[in-house]
């Protein structure tokens, strides 16, 4: 792994593995590759995109950083400020557990506010903040800048991979991520590889959007991966779901995200939040499967999952989960 995270003038991101998951391809009769972007240092994939916007902006200069976040896009900004030797404030909704909190108080000198029930609620109040002059607000998903960075998390695994996957598999929570991959994808020559977007029932605004046609705001964020819960998508994601026939949106419910997160932290012994355990739902349930039963997916000897971590589980977290849907 490079540390260029460390080096001033470079990306605040590091380059991360792309490993072949022998347990998992066992399990799923065909190759699954996981790009460990879990190892990033604040916890997740966010450090691709917040880190290239954050580096980008500090080029026209400012005096702080405001983000608002369900937990990783604001530890990523934290990292990332504190990387650039700026302060921060990250502001949280009350469904993000505590110990975040702590985390980016303490190991990355940010100030936290909690406001609001969900994301969308703190976010309100960060743009607001973010009015004074000099101020970075970041957004943690919304804007061509994070998708560029995130697009480099393809543009890796293209050169660690032996081949071209038959298909990548990655979660959506505002679509950032989505719609940096496939950015990343069409840069990589990748312009054809189907697609899979994975969410938890209960912060399902991607589907919600794909099947109305329209953009769709969700009452309310009901799943226990709440780093999935923005209530509404970006309209770039819907854009690209009408565009191009090879994304296809899944939905599974939280216990099929808890009990692959089990699975994953027995298998490759990395605990992840359900966000990511979505993804690795595809590839330890039938979602493959059921997909190529509709005729969605032509065959697969090569999956990519996009590891996309998430600070916000403890062990305790997750077998309070295990309990809960009796796993
Ligand atoms: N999390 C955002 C939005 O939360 C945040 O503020 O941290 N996997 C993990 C571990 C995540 O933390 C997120 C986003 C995603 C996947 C989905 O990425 P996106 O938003 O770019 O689709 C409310």
């Amino acid at each position: 792994m490079s540390h260029s995270g460390s080096r001033a003038d470079g990306p605040l991101h590091m380059v991360t593995p792309t490993i072949r998951s022998f347990p998992i391809s066992a399990h799923a009769g065909y190759d699954v590759f996981l790009k460990l972007d879990n190892l990033q240092i604040p916890g997740s994939f966010k450090i691709r995109g917040i880190g290239n916007l954050m580096k980008k902006a500090s080029q026209q200069g400012c005096k702080k950083v405001v983000c608002a976040s369900g937990g990783n896009a604001g530890l990523a900004a934290a990292y990332g400020a504190k990387m650039m030797g700026l302060p921060a404030t990250i502001v949280l909704p009350q469904s993000t557990p505590a110990f975040v909190a702590d985390k980016l108080r303490n190991e990355f000198g940010a100030e936290v506010e909690i406001v609001g029930k969900v994301w969308d609620e703190s976010n309100a109040y960060a743009i607001n903040l973010a009015k004074q002059p000099d101020i970075l607000y970041v957004h943690p998903f919304d804007h061509p800048d994070i998708w560029e960075g995130h697009s480099t998390l393809i543009e890796e695994a293209a050169k660690q991979l032996p081949c071209k996957p038959d298909v990548v598999i990655v979660s959506v929570g505002g679509g950032g991520l989505l719609n940096g991959l496939f950015m990343g994808m069409q840069k990589v020559g990748w312009g054809s590889v189907p697609c899979v977007a994975m969410e938890t029932r209960g912060a399902d605004s991607f589907n919600a959007a794909v099947k109305n046609g329209k953009l769709v705001t969700l009452p309310d964020i009901t799943s226990v991966a709440k780093c999935l819960g923005a209530l509404t998508v970006s309209a770039k994601s819907l854009e690209l779901a009408q565009q191009y026939q090879n994304i296809h949106s899944v939905v599974i419910n939280d216990a099929k995200a808890v009990d692959a997160c089990l699975k994953f932290a027995d298998d490759h012994r990395y605990l992840v939040e359900p966000a990511c355990g979505a993804s690795l739902a595809a590839v330890y349930g039938d979602v493959i499967k059921g997909l190529q039963k509709e005729g969605k997916l032509g065959e697969v000897k090569t999956a990519l999952v996009v590891v996309c971590g998430g600070s916000s589980v403890t062990l305790k977290q997750l077998e309070t989960w295990r309990d809960m849907f009796h796993l």
